[in-house]
């Protein structure tokens, strides 16, 4: 029964060598030790030995098994230790690797446009006032001297919402409202997007505008000409030509159109000046007396001046660009040149 024992021992042995996965050695553990296996027929012949013999053959027996069972278990934690090996050296992370590059986002040339349009106003101790998109006819057009018959709203086409409530066609609501609540000296500018039904390579339904208002006692045209020659100047640079051209607003009295000399060909004429030499910039004038009315100002006690000017069309002279709506079709090769 020794040598049946040992040699159990030295087969179980020599298989568990040549077993890689742990079915074929769970399959080496029942065939030696199992309750059908080797080990339990060997002592089926525990009867047949001397009986002084027995308790010896008892303990070889048990010694054998647990041997062998420690080393089952031993070969069966190598594999796992060496499964686990494999799987962290293929998760490995190299982190000498460069890092995956974060793209900045950049501002949108209108809003760089609108920001240094409003740094220079603030500079001249303009301050920023904001108001609502959807605006009430009495504050987009009533309070600006133009009645429901008027015929300078032909002028202005218009997305209405309900017969009293409009997308605002200009920010000049925004700075009645301003008037409403604070008594002059005012100094304000109003930038914002501003609503009209027109769509082609200059006019977009949606775009911005910037519109300014100066009121105290005393401001004069000659006030208007400094203050926007000093911001066309800043913008357009020092050697920049700018001239008024008179004009017509129903909410200013007198009104001017601002001109600059042609960014593109520098006053010989071009096709973006329409062969003139002149740019149109912005539009001005003194705030007519009905306005002040309108917000209970006395117009025997203040003047002032008002201008707006569009930022899209400011942004395509700056930047040479031809089509307004690169502005709002997103592709990343125009956005990212500013
Ligand atoms: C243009 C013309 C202008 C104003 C806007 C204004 C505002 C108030 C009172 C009087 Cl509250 N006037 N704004 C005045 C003259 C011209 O804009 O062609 N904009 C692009």
């Amino acid at each position: 029964m020794r040598g049946q024992l040992e040699k159990l021992q030295r087969d179980a042995e020599e298989e568990l060598r040549g077993a890689v996965t742990d079915e074929a050695i769970q399959a080496i553990r029942t065939k030696y030790l199992g309750r059908k296996g080797v080990l339990t027929s060997i002592l089926r012949g525990l009867g047949g030995v001397a009986p002084e013999e027995r308790p010896a053959m008892g303990q070889l027996a048990n010694q054998v098994k647990d041997a062998l069972s420690l080393r089952i278990d031993a070969v069966l934690a190598g594999i796992a230790a060496s499964k686990k090996d494999g799987k962290l050296l293929q998760e490995r992370v190299d982190v000498t690797l460069p890092g995956r590059g974060i793209a900045c986002g950049k501002l949108h040339p209108i809003t760089l446009v609108m920001q240094e349009i409003c740094g220079i106003f603030a500079s001249l101790g303009f301050s920023i006032a904001e108001g609502p998109e959807v605006e009430l006819d009495y504050y987009n057009f009533e309070a600006l001297n133009m009645a429901k018959d008027h015929p300078s709203r032909d002028m202005q086409a218009t997305f209405y919402v309900t017969e009293n409530l409009l997308l605002r066609t200009h920010t000049s609501p925004v700075q009645i409202r301003v008037m409403e609540k604070q008594k002059p000296p005012v100094r304000v500018i109003a930038p914002g997007k501003v609503y009209r039904p027109d769509a082609d390579i200059s006019h977009s339904p949606m775009f911005h505008q910037i519109e300014g208002l100066y009121v105290d006692k005393g401001v004069t045209f000659g006030d208007l000409k400094g203050t926007l020659t000093f911001f066309l100047k800043h913008v357009f640079g020092d050697e920049i030509g700018v001239r008024f051209r008179p004009s017509f607003f129903p909410f200013t009295e007198p009104s001017a159109e601002v001109d600059i000399r042609c960014v593109m060909c520098s006053g010989k004429g071009c096709r973006v000046c329409g062969q003139s030499g002149w740019l149109e910039i912005l539009g001005s004038g003194m705030v007519d007396p009905e306005v002040f009315k309108a917000v209970g100002y006395d117009s025997e006690e203040y003047t002032g001046f008002a201008f707006g000017l569009g930022v899209e069309r400011i942004a395509m002279l700056r930047y040479g660009i031809s089509d307004i709506r690169l502005f709002t079709e997103n592709d990343r090769r125009f956005l990212e040149q500013f």
